[in-house]
């Protein structure tokens, strides 16, 4: 057996001192007090709320690690395939509360923590956000390592340890201001591994060898050398013991000959200043959501992420002594977006110039190995990088993607010989001044399956960026994965009283494995005592919520009235003005009421959140805009409860949590057609809110599933969107005339300096109007007519809502991960044996 690899002494010590994991309040105190006297150095003198989230997150991480411990190298003996994710992007969010629902213990925990004075849920927020990420695609990496782990899929997370996360939003005098996000202070779940380096080149240059056998080989020289250093992050599944591990790289000065030289010759300065150059390579998370910039310190972040990440995964690979031609057999690697393409080029590097492989043997391992999922077809979110700072940056790699493109088109060449154009349109190199290399064609030709993350989305790539590639190789490398969120957090932990109540009805938390069993909720749609206790949890959601604005911004909302609620990044596709607009339509409409009209109309709230790229010049100005709405608005007598418009700041992970509870409707209403899939949409609905959409990403899945009673969709749809824009480009075309008048008011001063929100309008009304807002302006107010009689009926409403959880079960990010395993990955769980 494996174990008799291990001499006896240490074998005989490890049965005798595994450490025993606490199992009753009164242990668990006894390990929370140990921890926050030694390990933290603190006295009972000084154990405030900090001292005690820190005793009670490493009490659990010692419980954790025994598990991750026994997971890690049960996957390492039974080395069947793993799974790698890549992805630059990891929103986790606060880990305590989804830790201990994973390892259980919780009810331990709470009991302990009142003996000792404290209230578990204060302990819960002292924590700081894991905000290593910008919006959907980052979030999405995390339900997918949770429902991974909760899979049993042998499976690692690759990213970068950003030193700043995700700036911290400050909303003053109305306007965005940024924040670094310093978040290390105190980390208790990531465990350094300093033994764990790897060494990455850049720049230098190519030289060609012949060898021995007179082939000729190529190698690259020179340049500079910075290690990564590997910090792991355990990753617990819930109700099952296996943890995963997220292996995040941060960047330092390698210790070479080339530093002592320089510190020894008296440059100390300039060697320390080295060292803080390879140090931001890790230091910050680029904050543009959709959005790519071009920018050299980008494009070092991501190969230095990559080549630490394949060195890890081949290292990984060689000590099983297998034939490189399994290596497709033990190593599926998915890559989030093209951020991660680097990838291929350096795994073929490493195979032809260190391993020794033919080109034609390499490249059929890596043509294998790669899986790609695209989320966006946003024009100005795909990645390309100019062919002379890749030649600077990375001259080897440069010439092995001339290679693959040079094959892939001489195939084309092949099977398309009459078409003239198609081999400039599918070249990886774009002809332009200066040539520029597209990422998204280099991991469409080096992966062995493309998908999109929901079913609009995923016909969308075929017929446009993705339309010749389509010819190309044929319809079955494409494929669809729509994306879904983890019942664990968004249901749970977010709505504990919502997860209890359905669990009671259900006989138990299944449903949280098997989120499709919620369809059995649809039985108790009449149940006169469901129907109210749902109604009463919904109710006490916006409590909390009105009790949260009501302390960080100081105004008073009625958690009566309808909660309208778009909390996203801020951006144009998104469509944030229109719903803005929509609310001043709404105000100008409140202020010519007569009382009687007053009376019939359902008080709401809007509530906006969400952070701008801090170079985004037309999304700060929304946020504005909001900002000065909500100031007359909310102090205007005539309206009084009828509207408030709040814009709550920071909006991150931990206050989605807050937020998606207590929502009645959210708005979820991109251009139709770019919004590739929304998760947030299906978080809202699974906490038994409505949603306000276009028929656009996974809306339309939503709808197909729940009904389309129940939701409000409204707008254009994307096979229109193309000529509505010619239209605006072409003549025919007038502004909606309701959209013109809030323009007026707009430009009259009611909002204050009207000068500020010129270019906004003008955007509309002058150029074009892009995202379409004028096109569906009128829709979209109509459907919130409609929302609000369909408010007034409470009873109709509440049905909707308990039908549309009821029918949320095809939303689990659990579906999705299997998926995922039989269509692209082609990897099997590995179920924990009782007695490991
Ligand atoms: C999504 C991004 C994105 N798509 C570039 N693309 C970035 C692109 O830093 N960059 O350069 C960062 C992020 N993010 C989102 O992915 C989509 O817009 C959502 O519709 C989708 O739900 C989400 C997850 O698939
Ligand atoms: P969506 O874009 O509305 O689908 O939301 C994506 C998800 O990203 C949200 O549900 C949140 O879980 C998460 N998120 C956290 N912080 C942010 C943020 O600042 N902007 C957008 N999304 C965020």
């Amino acid at each position: 057996s494996v174990e008799a690899s291990i001499p006896e002494p240490q074998r005989a010590a490890w049965k005798k001192f595994t450490p025993k994991p606490f199992d009753t309040a009164e242990e668990f105190n006894a390990e929370a007090v140990r921890h926050i006297e030694t390990t933290l150095a603190r006295s009972m003198y000084n154990c405030d709320e900090g001292a005690a989230y820190a005793g009670t997150a490493l009490a659990f991480r010692d419980r954790l690690v025994l598990d991750w411990n026994k997971t890690q190298q049960a996957q390492t003996f039974k080395d069947q395939k793993r799974v790698y994710y890549l992805s630059l992007e990891f929103l986790m969010g606060r880990a305590l509360d989804n830790a201990m629902l994973n390892i259980g213990k919780k009810d331990v925990a709470v009991k302990g923590l009142s003996d000792l004075g404290f209230r578990m849920e204060d302990i819960i927020s002292q924590e700081h956000d894991a905000a290593l990420g910008n919006g959907g695609l980052g979030r999405l990496a995390a339900c997918f390592l949770d429902s991974m782990a909760s899979l049993n899929y042998p499976a690692w997370g690759y990213g970068l340890r950003y030193r700043y996360g995700i700036f911290k939003q400050e909303i003053i005098d109305g306007y965005q201001v940024e924040v670094p996000d310093y978040w290390l202070d105190f980390n208790p779940w990531e465990f350094a591994r300093h033994d764990i380096t790897v060494d990455v080149q850049f720049y230098g240059y190519v030289s060609k060898y012949q060898d021995d056998d007179g082939k000729n080989v190529s190698f690259w020289e020179g340049g500079e050398i910075v290690q990564a250093c590997a910090y792991d992050v355990p990753i617990a599944g819930y109700g099952t013991s296996t943890v995963n591990n997220l292996r995040l790289w941060g960047s330092k000065a390698a210790s070479g000959e080339f530093d002592f030289q320089k510190f020894n010759s008296g440059e100390y300065e300039s060697s320390v200043a080295d060292q803080q150059r390879a140090e931001t390579i890790s230091a910050v998370l680029y904050p543009n959501d959709n959005l790519e910039r071009g920018k050299e310190l980008r494009l070092k972040q991501q190969y230095f992420w990559c080549a630490a990440s394949l060195f890890d995964i081949v290292r990984r690979f060689k000590k099983t002594q297998r034939p490189w031609k399994d290596f497709p057999n033990q190593v599926a690697i998915q890559l989030n977006d093209t951020h991660p393409t680097l990838a291929i080029p350096e795994l073929q590097r490493i195979l032809i110039d260190q391993e020794g492989l033919d080109w034609d043997e390499a490249w059929s391992i890596v043509s294998k190995t790669f899986g790609y999922t695209n989320h966006t077809v946003l024009p100005e979110a795909l990645e390309k990088w100019s062919v002379p700072l890749f030649q600077h940056l990375l001259p080897r790699h440069l010439q092995i993607i001339y290679d693959i493109n040079l094959q892939f088109l001489q195939y084309v060449e092949r099977n398309f010989p009459k078409e003239r154009d198609i081999l400039s349109r599918v070249s990886i190199i774009e002809e332009a001044n200066p040539k520029m290399v597209r990422m998204a064609y280099l991991a469409v030709i080096g992966s062995h399956k493309v998908n999109g993350v929901a079913e609009l989305h995923s016909d969308l790539i075929k017929t446009t960026i993705f339309k010749d590639f389509v010819k190309i190789y044929g319809p079955d490398k494409f494929t669809n994965v729509t994306n879904g969120i983890t019942p664990r957090r968004w249901l749970h932990q977010a709505n504990p009283r919502l997860s209890e109540l359905i669990a009671s009805k259900l006989g138990g938390y299944d449903f949280l494995k098997d989120l499709t069993l919620l369809h059995k909720l649809e039985a108790y749609v009449d149940d006169k005592d469901f129907r109210k206790e749902f109604q009463e949890i919904k109710y006490a959601n916006k409590v909390r919520l009105a009790k949260y604005i009501k302390d960080t911004l100081g105004v008073s909302v009625n958690p009566s009235a309808l909660f309208d609620v778009q909390v996203k990044r801020i951006h144009e596709y998104k469509r944030q003005q229109l719903n803005i607009f929509g609310v001043i339509h709404r105000y100008l409409a409140i202020k010519a009421m007569s009382p009687e009209e007053k009376k019939k109309l359902a008080p709401r709230v809007s509530i906006f959140g969400g952070k701008a790229a801090p170079g985004y010049w037309m999304a700060k100005t929304v946020i504005h805009l909001v900002n000065q709405v909500g100031k007359v608005v909310n102090s205007d007598k005539d309206v009084g409860d009828l509207l408030k418009v709040i814009y709550l700041e920071d909006y991150n992970v931990s206050k989605a949590e807050i937020i998606c509870p207590a929502s009645d409707i959210s708005e979820h209403i991109s251009t139709a057609g770019t919004e590739a899939s929304g998760t947030s949409n299906m978080k809202f609905v699974i906490n038994g809110g409505l949603i306000i959409g276009t028929c656009d990403g996974a809306n339309i899945e939503i709808t197909r599933e729940i009904g389309e009673n129940n939701i409000f969709l409204f707008g254009n749809l994307a096979e229109d969107v193309e000529e509505l824009r010619h239209s605006h480009m072409y003549g025919t075309y007038t502004l909606d005339p309701s959209l013109a008048a809030v323009f007026d008011s707009i430009q009259s001063g009611t909002f204050g300096d009207a000068g500020a929100f010129t270019s906004l309008v003008n955007g509309i009304v002058d150029h074009g109007d892009y995202y379409l807002v004028s096109d569906d302006f009128a829709s979209y107010c109509k459907t919130q007519d409609l929302i609000d009689e369909a408010y007034r009926n409470q009873d109709e409403w509440l049905t909707k809502a308990i039908t549309s959880v009821a029918r949320m079960g095809f939303f689990s990010s659990d579906r999705c991960i299997d998926e995922y395993a039989e269509m692209i990955w082609n990897t099997e769980p590995l179920v924990p044996s009782k007695d490991e």
